[in-house]
């Protein structure tokens, strides 16, 4: 049987819960540091280590069948992938937020002005579903900065604990999408048995993590 190759990340949020997950699946591997691919060595799976961004794309492209990734990042991507399982980790809210001594307190408040994110994809759309015009200042990080320096009127980024945003003098104002790790596969792979099986394997993972 033909290996199938799923993508995880290579380093930062997501990477050591993906890793264990494969792991707590029975999958035995190693090396995984300094290769950016590694074989299974009892399962019929290839794992291949990237930048969370370039998952999507790679799945939808067919050269991974598989990816573990947010699904902020799949959104932002509007790549064409199946969802298949939701993995109960990373979980996170793409958020909303403005200066905390700021008197905004309907979205509609956001008429006319400006919105730095690293989203624009998922914050024009939302912006759109809610008929809101603001002008969309795409930055690449420290997004929460932004207000401070005067480079705009509120943020749009990812909260965890809300720690970034109060350090910032930030406060949420309105909550955007809901996020938490998850697979995903090429459309047309659902059926496919290694797929099923390892499906099985982390459905019972996660089972056991209730
Ligand atoms: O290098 P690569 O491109 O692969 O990684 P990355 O730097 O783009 O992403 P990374 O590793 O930071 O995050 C990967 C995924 O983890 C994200 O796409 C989310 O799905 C999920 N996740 C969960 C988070 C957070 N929690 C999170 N707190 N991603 C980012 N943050 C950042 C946020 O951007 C903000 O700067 O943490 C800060 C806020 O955290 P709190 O706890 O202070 O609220
Ligand atoms: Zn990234």
């Amino acid at each position: 049987m033909k290996n199938l190759k799923i993508a995880i990340q290579k380093s930062g949020r997501l990477n050591e819960k993906s890793v264990l997950l494969l792991k707590n699946c029975g999958l035995k591997f190693d090396n995984y540091k300094s290769s950016l691919i590694t074989t299974v060595s009892n399962f019929s799976l290839e794992i291949l280590f990237l930048r969370d961004d370039d998952i999507p794309g790679y799945v939808e492209s067919g050269i991974a069948d598989l990816g573990i990734v947010g699904e902020n990042v799949i959104d932002e991507s509007e790549a064409k992938v199946h969802y298949v399982q939701r993995l109960g980790f990373g979980k996170c809210t793409l958020k909303l937020a403005v200066a905390k001594d700021s008197t905004m307190k309907d979205l509609k408040d956001l008429n006319g002005k400006s919105i730095a994110t690293s989203y624009p994809t998922i914050l024009g759309n939302f912006l759109k579903e809610n008929q809101i015009q603001a002008d969309i200042h795409e930055i690449s990080g420290s997004v929460e900065i932004a207000p401070g320096l005067g480079l705009s009127d509120a943020i749009c980024d990812i909260v965890s604990t809300g720690g970034t945003l109060k350090s910032n003098g930030l406060k949420p104002f309105a909550d955007v999408r809901n996020s938490e790790a998850i697979l995903i596969s090429r459309p047309e792979l659902e059926t496919d048995p290694i797929l099923c099986e390892l499906l099985q394997r982390i459905q019972s993972v996660l089972r056991a993590q209730e």
